[in-house]
């Protein structure tokens, strides 16, 4: 039996990318399509094939599954800002960051359309840096430090997030040319009637690596997640609450705590720590008493 990821599924059709590099579309073998668990996009799976056709035989045991978009087995998240045209909100990035961290996957953040504004740039990227997140520059439209990032994604699977119009698509498109995902400002999007019925699919990378043609990470409210742990989602916190004076502190009024001594320090950013409280007290909200 060979083996593969799906990258594909439509209407009972599954396109599986064999370790081999060929791509055979399979039906489902019968128990398959009865089980609860639905195959997806990104599962690893034992396939039989003859000439052009294929039956999956098995579904490999997934590292994670994701919801939206749906996909399992996936590794980092490329979270993508853009240096102007959106100007960046560190807030709406800040909050990315804590779902993909809850989800348990790698971030990195891609700081796009270098070119429009170099410097406001350079000041997220050492915001980002402070925090422990690897960044990258890079210009989709002027070809600027695409190889870092097709680095990042190489032998991966990889899922984007970011805002509508920060140049994800224009990126993979740059990235590999030969995809030309769709690209454009929002309202011709929305004239055009996009983001109707959509299916995910996986882009095979001709340097390795898989990364999924549909965003993720836009339902971003501060839910399934315990007042205590939210701070184990900011990874530079972590050399310092073990060692505050209270067990249990939580950052905020707590005297002798070392996250508040790291944020007068500058060793943590004020603006990261900032958010932090506003998530805390938007988890404690959204706590059914
Ligand atoms: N100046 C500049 N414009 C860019 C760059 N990358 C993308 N754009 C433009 O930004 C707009 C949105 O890009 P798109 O890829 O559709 O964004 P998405 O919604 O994140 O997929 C398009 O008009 C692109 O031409 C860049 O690096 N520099
Ligand atoms: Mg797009
Ligand atoms: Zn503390």
């Amino acid at each position: 039996m060979e083996q593969g990821i799906i990258v594909k599924g439509t209407g009972g059709f599954y396109d599986v990318l064999t370790d081999q590099g060929k791509i055979v579309t399979c039906r489902l073998r019968g128990r398959l399509r009865l089980e609860d668990e639905r195959v997806l996009v990104g599962d690893r799976v034992k396939i039989t094939c003859s000439d052009r056709e294929g039956v999956v035989e098995e579904v490999l045991p997934r590292s994670n599954a994701l919801i939206r978009p749906p996909i399992a087995n996936v590794d980092q998240v490329m979270v993508v800002a853009a240096a102007a045209q959106p100007d960046p909100i560190p807030l709406l990035f800040d909050r990315i960051l804590v779902h993909v961290e809850k989800a348990g996957l790698k971030a990195f953040i891609v700081i796009n359309k270098v070119d429009l504004a170099p410097d406001a740039a350079e000041e997220l990227k050492e915001y980002y840096q402070t925090a422990g997140y690897p960044v990258l520059l890079a210009s989709a439209a002027q070809g600027r430090g695409l190889e870092e990032v097709r680095e990042c994604l190489k032998g991966r699977i990889t899922t984007l997030a970011g805002p509508s119009g920060v140049g994800k698509s224009s990126l993979i498109n740059a990235l590999a040319p030969g995809f030309s995902l769709e690209t454009g400002d929002i309202s011709e999007k929305l004239r055009r009637g996009r983001h109707t019925t959509r299916t995910v699919s996986l882009l095979a990378l001709p340097w390795g690596g898989l990364i999924a043609d549909t965003p993720g990470f836009s339902r971003l409210e501060m839910i399934d997640i315990e007042v205590e742990d939210l701070q184990y989602m900011f990874p530079e916190f972590e050399p310092y609450h073990s060692e505050c004076q209270f067990r249990g502190c939580l950052h905020r009024h707590e005297p002798n705590c070392r996250v508040k001594e790291a944020v007068a320090d500058g060793a943590i950013a004020r603006q990261r720590y900032e958010h932090y409280l506003l998530f805390l007290d938007e988890v404690e909200e959204n706590k059914p008493y």
